[in-house]
């Protein structure tokens, strides 16, 4: 029996160690290119260019057919989705299951709506493949990633908000609000997955005390922690080893977001998933 877990490039990850895994990517475009966010994607690249692209740039969703391609022939598939709060993505991979399953009618596939995106959709990735190696069933994962993710949070800290109000996903007023020099907003995934201005802070330990603050008041108390970065390795090292004092038993992961999320989240970024 094939068992797969898929998801999409804003998960940040390419592989997983002990599960069968495949992303989807989403594209961000300009009138003259379109970058895939896939393994052939300079990340850099493309942000050095839209840093001097003075236009219009959007994205757009994998469509139903990347997502068939990613299932393959899988028998149990775990379709792990960037919030339906903010993309068209997890209706796609809806529509792909339903097309699945005309072709593999005995096939099992489970479609999540990460309301959430980068590290906390990872963690919820992480916990379906720790639950697989378990040996658990199809259908116990599906009631225990319902549970998991209700203790499981998404916080960031962005300098800007341009990418998000041009492409009309926050208020235009929430973008200019944070768009002044050397000013960070710390928010977190909302309840439907949508972006949750929390609080303003300027300064590396400002935002590291911040994020700790605001972590404790949703229960963390030592839980996992996924830090996905973009291009700014030293506040999620900060960040980490601040969390370690507090914290000794801590597990800690710090990588970079792929293309999807650095477009997003923009230079110097932080995305925070955590266990509460
Ligand atoms: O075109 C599309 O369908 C893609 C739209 C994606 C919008 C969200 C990307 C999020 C990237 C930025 C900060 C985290 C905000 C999280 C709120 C749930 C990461």
């Amino acid at each position: 029996m094939k068992t797969r877990i898929v998801s999409d490039s804003s998960c940040d990850i390419w592989n997983l160690d002990e599960v069968d895994f495949a992303s989807v990517p989403l594209t961000i475009s300009t009138d003259e290119r379109t970058f895939i966010d896939d393994e052939n994607l300079d990340v850099q690249e493309m942000v050095d260019y839209l840093a001097h692209y003075n236009s219009r740039s959007h994205t757009a969703c994998p469509s139903i057919d990347a997502w068939l391609t990613a299932f393959g022939d899988a028998d149990e598939l775990y379709v792990v989705a960037l919030t339906s709060g903010l993309s068209g993505t997890y209706n796609s991979a809806l529509n792909a299951k339903e097309m699945y399953l005309e072709t593999h009618p005995d096939a099992k596939v489970l479609v999540i709506d990460s309301l959430s995106t980068s590290a906390e959709q990872l963690l919820i990735i992480e916990k379906i493949e720790e639950l697989i190696k378990l040996g658990k069933s199809f259908e116990e994962i599906s009631v225990a990633v319902k549970d998991y993710q209700q203790k499981t949070h998404l916080f960031f800290c962005l300098k800007s908000l341009h990418n998000f109000a041009q492409n009309g996903r926050v208020p235009k007023i929430l973008a200019q609000a944070v768009g002044v020099l050397g000013l960070n907003i710390i928010g977190k995934a909302s309840e439907s997955g949508t972006v949750e201005p929390i609080a303003k802070c300027r300064g590396q330990q400002s935002i590291v005390n911040t994020v700790i603050a605001e972590m404790k008041k949703l229960n963390f108390a030592g839980g996992k922690v996924n830090i996905a970065h973009s291009h700014n390795q030293k506040l999620a090292e900060a960040l980490a080893e601040s969390l370690g004092k507090h914290f000794p038993e801590i597990q800690t992961k710090i990588y970079p977001t792929r293309g999807l999320c650095a477009y997003y989240a923009e230079d110097g970024a932080l995305l925070i998933g955590f266990e509460g």
